[in-house]
């Protein structure tokens, strides 16, 4: 018979296991199909007025957490109780975890607007839960009565024996009945006793007379084997449970992103030229669309930040500290712009750059709020998972659309792209400026503060390089021989592009006709035309810019602030 304390265990890691399948499946069906979160929903229900009052006043904020973790507490002794049950007869084990079933699923059912899949969680949970009670009794029992667990090193009656003191109120656990040899004292050496005995089930002949004397036969006890059950079930409970959470996190987001009513631009943006879109095939539209625009972060995963907890703390080097919520914000008068973001590491040619119509409140409006002190020349912002940009103050506050966007091109800002909130600040490569996520900006000193990338070997200040990029043909095409369309985007963000030429085999560079642009902060689209005529050739593009910069040929890599160089492109023409 196995022990009352191991079928605790076992009762308790299969309660876990039954949670974490649970919680793995809600993240699916929704967060409000997990049984403990209904329970505990319909408790409130429930709950007496002035009970609810005074859990209100006692607890305040976290009535909640202790809420669902009195619910915790509670399944957590019944797991145990049944666990201990269902050492004589599995079917009580089944029949308890049936009727935390039934609970769980009437619980889930009297939410509003529940619909059948919505029991799934608590149906799939208790399944999978009973399963891993069945299975982790079974080995406490010793595998040895199975087929399968044959050879002399099964652990068998012997690891039976090394039923030791480890765990509390183990009525094995006498010193004295300990062979000298085995090192174990009652004081000390306990932890290397165990390892000891995990090498060499010999010790164990010595102690099974104890384990008699405790009035059950537990030759069948097979201590090792419940307990790497154990410690597989706690692992996969864990691990559900993490990715369940992750994934309900994700719906509860999604949801209230959808929710958003994005409220109408108290500025327009600039009217986009009928000539921005050359309409060329290959070429980058003007506006890249959300699910085509590149997205560069440190995010192994992607935070998920609730729009309703949601706060922005304006604070350092102000004279009055603001703090804004989503509601704020969303409340303050809307600026429209179109921004091509690029990133630093882009080389040359590369495909890290888009161009999209933000909106969203101007930083600088936000900081004048604040109160900016003179003496302040950056802003320090951090993300809700702790990447930081330093943005130099002096841009943000320069007239810029220099903004904290909620939206991008007319859609709730997509939660990889920063929802519910980032920074988009024209002319500044992403790194120093482009926060997604943003929660904080502390408003500080180049020499005093630090942000992410640059103590990784990136400048603290990141302009924007003047580039241009061939986007059609492709490197490596084979072409007719005949008229060819070259063309491809330039940009120098807050400076704009005012030339773009193209050379073929390194002769004399010629004009590329640019498109229109709204203004100085987005991409230009270019084109030529180009006889080609058989063999292979090569093509190159620069870029002037309104400051009358050309691009220079020199090559230089994307570390530690931005690449350079003319982008170049050879192609077979037939
Ligand atoms: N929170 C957070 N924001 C971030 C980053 C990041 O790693 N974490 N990367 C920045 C960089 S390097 C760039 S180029 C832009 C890219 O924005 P996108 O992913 O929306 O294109 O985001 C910036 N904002
Ligand atoms: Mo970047």
């Amino acid at each position: 018979m196995v022990p009352a304390w191991a079928g605790a265990l076992a009762g308790l890691v299969a309660g876990g296991v039954a949670l974490g399948v649970a919680q793995l499946a809600a993240g699916l069906v929704g967060p409000e199909t997990f049984p403990v979160v209904a329970v505990g929903d319909v408790t409130v229900d429930l709950t007496p007025a002035p009970v609810k009052d005074f859990a209100i006043r006692t607890f305040g904020e976290n009535d909640k957490a202790v809420l669902v973790g009195g619910v915790l507490v509670v399944l957590a002794l019944v797991a145990a109780l049944i666990g201990v049950l269902a050492r004589r007869r599995s079917v009580y084990g089944v029949a308890g975890l049936a009727a935390f079933g039934v609970v769980g699923v009437l619980a889930v059912l009297t939410r509003p607007d529940a619909g059948v899949l919505d029991v799934l969680p608590t149906v799939v949970g208790v399944a999978v839960g009973a399963w891993a009670l069945s299975w982790l009794l079974r080995r406490a029992t010793g595998g040895a009565a199975r087929a399968g667990d044959t050879g002399p090193s099964d652990a068998d009656a012997a690891d039976a024996g090394t039923v030791t003191g480890d765990i509390p109120g183990d009525v094995t656990g006498d010193a004295a009945e300990r062979p000298v040899g085995a090192g174990r004292s009652a004081e000390t050496g306990r932890s290397a006793e165990a390892e000891r005995s995990a090498e060499s089930g010999r010790s164990a002949e010595v102690e099974r007379p104890a384990v008699m004397r405790a009035g059950a036969d537990l030759r069948a006890f097979d201590r090792r084997k419940l307990l790497t059950g154990v410690a597989g079930g706690v692992v996969v409970a864990g691990a559900a449970t993490v990715l369940g959470r992750q994934l309900g996190g994700r719906q509860a987001v999604d949801a209230a992103r959808v929710g958003v009513a994005l409220p109408k631009p108290a500025t327009l943006a600039k009217p986009i030229p009928a000539g921005a879109d050359l309409r060329i095939n290959g070429l980058s539209p003007f506006i890249t669309r959300n699910q085509d625009f590149y997205r560069v972060d440190t995010a192994l995963v992607v935070p998920q930040v609730d729009p309703n907890t949601w706060k922005l703390r304006i604070h350092g080097l102000v004279d009055r500290p603001v703090e804004l919520t989503y509601a704020d914000l969303l409340k303050m008068p809307l600026t429209e712009a179109d921004v091509t973001l690029t990133c630093v590491s882009n080389e040359v040619g590369g495909e890290y750059a888009g161009n999209a119509r933000w909106l969203g409140v101007r930083m600088s409006e936000v900081l004048r709020q604040a109160g900016l002190r003179s003496d302040a020349d950056m802003l320090l912002s951090t993300s809700e998972d702790g990447f930081t940009c330093g943005t130099p103050v002096d841009v943000v506050m320069d007239g810029r659309e220099a903004l904290f966007a909620i939206a991008m091109n007319g859609e709730v800002l997509p939660v990889d792209h920063g929802f519910p909130v980032r920074q988009v600040v024209p002319g500044l490569y992403g790194y120093v400026s482009a926060t997604k996520w943003v929660v904080d900006v502390k408003v500080t000193r180049f020499d005093r503060d630090e942000a992410y990338w640059t103590p990784r070997g990136w400048s603290a200040k990141g302009p924007i390089k003047t580039q241009s990029r061939i986007d059609v043909p492709k490197s490596g095409d084979s072409l007719k021989a005949g008229r060819v369309t070259i063309a491809g985007v330039a940009w120098a963000q807050h400076t704009g592009v005012d030339a773009v030429e193209v050379r073929v085999d390194r002769q004399e560079w010629r004009q590329a006709k640019l498109a229109q642009v709204p203004g100085p902060d987005t991409w230009r689209q270019w084109s030529i035309d180009w006889d080609a005529t058989a063999g292979q050739h090569t093509i190159q593009v620069r870029a002037t810019d309104a400051a009358g910069y050309t691009q220079v040929e020199q090559e230089a890599p994307p570390a530690p602030d931005g690449a350079t160089g003319w982008h170049t492109i050879t192609v077979k023409v037939a």
